[in-house]
């Protein structure tokens, strides 16, 4: 098992690579936009200010306390930011000193949210516990469940989670992961449903390219949980030690490209480190609020 300093740098590298990617997919949408050259600043959205509570909630207390995070959340939530929907309402609501164990239930009609949110802001989170992959979903779950109460919501935010605590690790034991192998040990984390089926067809779809893919697996355009992890953990499969390429292919792929992008860039920075994110990628991102 790494020591602390080790899997604060995964966890920073991490929010590196998920927040550069955010920028960039998020920049995407600036009509006429194009990565060469990027403007001097493109801000980060929704996907980069949750995950910035997150690695918080990891670097002062060493883990997650979901009453704390949940007001974390709430207080750091600028409503500019590209939220979803429900997200808006919960965390106002939390803000105003609503129970997020009776507001996130209660969302969608009592269906809770199958929403991409908790698994965009959580590739940090699971390389903090590289080498330790159950302990990352269930930590994701933990972090998940303070917005999204459905189990497709929960489940994709363990999926990162794992991705991220494999890639880590498989960086610090100076081993390049095959995509089968990493796709493969995500799923095994997974219990029946449409994230863990979509997961599947993502494994058969490892010889195809990123329009067939994104066609096949859902490019995030609707914006669940369901049709943007798969496609996002394929992505960084097929890409583990290429981050400016992973970023490209979401990109190409179209859809909720901020969040497919922070989701495969979160896990990709975990394998590469911040060394493999181009510095000029990094000058254009808005700074984090958060010490380098
Ligand atoms: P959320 O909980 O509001 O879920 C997102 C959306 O998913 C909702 O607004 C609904 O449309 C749909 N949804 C969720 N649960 C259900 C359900 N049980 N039944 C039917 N529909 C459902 O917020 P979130 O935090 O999960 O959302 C994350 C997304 O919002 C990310 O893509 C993030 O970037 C942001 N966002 C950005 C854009 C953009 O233009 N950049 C667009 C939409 C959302
Ligand atoms: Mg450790
Ligand atoms: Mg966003
Ligand atoms: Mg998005």
């Amino acid at each position: 098992m790494a020591g602390d300093m080790t899997d604060l740098t995964l966890c920073l590298d991490s929010l590196d690579g998920l927040s550069v990617g955010d920028a960039l997919g998020a920049h995407h949408f600036v009509p006429g936009a194009s990565l060469d050259p990027l403007p001097d600043q493109c801000p980060w959205t929704d996907d980069t200010e949750m995950a910035v509570s997150i690695v918080e909630e990891l670097l002062h207390h060493r883990e997650i306390d979901q009453d704390r995070l949940a007001v974390a959340f709430a207080r750091r939530f600028e409503p500019y930011r590209g939220y979803g929907g429900g997200a808006v309402v919960l965390l106002r609501a939390i803000r105003e000193g609503g129970d997020w164990r009776e507001l996130a239930p209660a969302a969608f009609g009592g269906k809770g949210s199958m929403g991409n949110g908790a698994a965009m802001r959580v590739a940090p989170l699971g390389a903090y516990y590289a080498g330790d992959s159950k302990r990352a979903a269930l930590e994701a779950m933990r972090s998940a469940e303070i917005t999204h109460a459905h189990p497709e919501g929960i489940l994709g935010a363990a999926a990162v989670a794992v991705a991220a605590a494999e890639a880590g690790w498989s960086r610090l034991v100076g081993h390049r992961p095959e995509p089968f192998t990493f796709l493969e040990s995500v799923i095994d984390y997974l219990v029946d449903s449409q994230v863990k089926d979509s997961m599947e067809r993502a494994l058969r779809l490892l010889g195809t390219d990123v329009a067939e893919a994104a066609y096949e697996l859902g490019n995030g355009s609707r914006v669940l949980a369901q049709d943007t992890v798969p496609f996002a953990l394929w992505v960084a499969a097929t890409r583990i030690d290429d981050y400016p390429a992973a970023i490209r292919a979401c990109v190409a792929a179209g859809g909720d490209v901020d969040t497919t992008a922070a989701i495969a860039g979160g896990v990709v920075a975990a394998y590469t480190g911040r060394a493999g994110i181009p510095a000029a990628w990094l000058s254009s991102r808005e700074p984090l609020p958060i010490a380098p």
